[in-house]
């Protein structure tokens, strides 16, 4: 966008967006319409990969060009490595053992996840910053460039100092972070705790409570920001959604068609899984988990954000006849506009059907005094993967709604209807298929029809970064 039109839509939603994002009172803010993004790089990107840096010593700051002084900003290291997955125990009994996520026997088929030491994947076994590890900080909280030979904030030890320069690809002025190491006992949070998320299996702790070989495993999990607050109730049962006026969703559903519950949400948390991952950091919280019946090393990966909520989808599963995934909202929507980006208009969540083109949109948006959502649908996959727009709104469905509320709500989101091959590695060749879901939260006094797709530009077309010496 050229810049006199991002300084009108700035103008134009800036007020709104001002109260979800007080980090943003600075003259110079280049990505301050975007509160939601997060800016991730590998310790590789960052160029400090071979350093042995201990990662809870990351420091970062802005630059306050109107104070001339630096200004910490909140950054959170996640450590990662690759591991192998194992297989489903046979019992719930079985023991297990860290260094596969199954806890089981390694079968050689691997995968880069998040270091978790309360799961069966285990610490990082290397404690260092490496090069797979993700550094991760707010883009809202970019500032003007430094001047050159301007000395490190008092904390930063070693000399060693980075210049991350933040830039939009379709043009504007460019942002920058700086990156410091500092001595022990530093606070890398900047003393701020965007996001609150609480994994709490109803059994007890993970290792020897989780029932991998046959669950169900019910959880009282839930995540808490300052914008909204969601509740988890087992692997694949993302279940509320708060933006401030109550619980507005039913569940975040896949299966492989309509009125076909031999394969839901249900039935995956009912059998075998695992958790690969539950971190709670001050910048972003993350939970991955794997385990979807005869796909035993499907994957979701939800991250969590101050105002987004991020599903990464890996399917590793045998050919199946189709796959979709919507957001099924619940009685408390009603009223609420509904918009994709194939709808001419928004129609009311009013759990009466609408009338709706079958193309794939690109982003859907629901909006109306109970908050505003945005959201991005997006798949990466080694084969064609046709798909159409799903739409539901019917207080009587005449197909089996699997598990819910028995009504269908606002429901949107993508079905991938012609048969998908194997993509599930301990199974022969497979195809890969990952499909990235994201979901903004945003003030209700925004215009969804002049918002939504602005931000999906945004969130699909991430901030490209660079690191140099300071
Ligand atoms: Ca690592
Ligand atoms: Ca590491
Ligand atoms: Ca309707
Ligand atoms: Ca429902």
């Amino acid at each position: 966008m050229p810049k006199y039109q991002r300084w009108m839509l700035t103008l134009l939603v800036g007020g709104a967006i001002a109260v979800l994002a007080a980090a943003c009172n600075y003259s110079y803010a280049p990505f301050s319409d975007r509160v939601d993004s997060p800016v991730v790089m590998t310790a590789a990107d960052v160029g400090v990969a071979n350093l042995n840096l201990n990662p809870a010593r990351a420091l970062a700051y802005r630059w306050d060009g109107d104070g001339g002084s630096w200004v910490q900003i909140a950054v959170q290291i996640d450590e990662r490595h690759v591991v192998d997955f194992g297989s489903r125990p046979s019992t719930n009994s079985q023991s297990g053992a860290v260094g596969t996520v199954y806890g089981t026997s390694p079968t050689g088929t691997t995968a880069l996840q998040y270091s978790d030491p309360n799961t069966w994947v285990g610490a990082d076994p290397d404690p260092t910053f490496d090069a797979n590890d993700e550094l991760v900080f707010m883009a809202r909280d970019a500032g003007p460039r430094a001047p050159a030979g301007t000395v490190h904030p008092s904390p930063a030890i070693g000399g060693l100092g980075k210049e991350i320069v933040l830039s939009d690809p379709d043009g504007g002025d460019p942002g920058y972070v700086y990156l410091f190491y500092g001595g022990a006992g530093v606070d890398p949070s900047a003393g701020l705790d965007l996001v609150d998320y609480h994994f709490v299996l109803d059994s007890g702790s993970y290792r020897p409570n989780y029932k991998r070989a046959d669950g169900p495993n019910p959880e009282s999990s839930t995540v808490t920001t300052d914008t909204y607050s969601m509740g988890l109730s087992d692997r694949w049962f993302t279940v509320d959604l708060d933006l401030g006026q109550g619980d507005i969703l039913d569940g975040h559903k896949s299966q492989f068609a309509l009125n076909f519950c031999g394969r839901s949400n249900q039935t995956f948390a009912n059998a075998h899984g695992a958790f690969a991952a539950n971190i709670d950091g001050p910048v972003r919280a993350i939970r991955s988990y794997i385990g979807a019946n005869s796909g035993p090393l499907t994957q979701r990966t939800e991250i969590f954000y101050d105002t987004r909520y991020e599903s990464i989808t890996d399917l590793r599963v045998h050919s199946i006849p189709g796959i979709m995934s919507f957001l099924d909202l619940n009685a408390s929507a009603i009223g609420m506009n509904y918009r994709s980006s194939t709808m001419a208009s928004a129609v009311t969540i009013d759990g009466a059907p609408d009338s709706v083109p079958a193309a794939t949109p690109d982003w859907f948006y629901a909006h109306g005094n109970q908050g505003y959502l945005t959201r991005t649908f997006d798949v990466t996959s080694s084969f064609n993967a046709p798909s159409a727009q799903v739409f539901l709104d019917d207080t009587n469905p005449p197909d089996d709604e699997c598990w819910g509320d028995g009504s269908y709500f606002g429901a949107g989101g993508v079905h991938f209807n012609e048969r998908l091959p194997n993509t599930d590695p301990d199974n022969g060749f497979a195809a890969t298929f990952t499909a990235t879901e994201v979901t903004s939260f945003w003030s209700p006094n925004l215009n969804p029809d002049v918002w939504t797709p602005t931000w999906a530009a945004q969130a699909t077309q991430p901030l490209t970064t660079s690191s140099t010496n300071f």
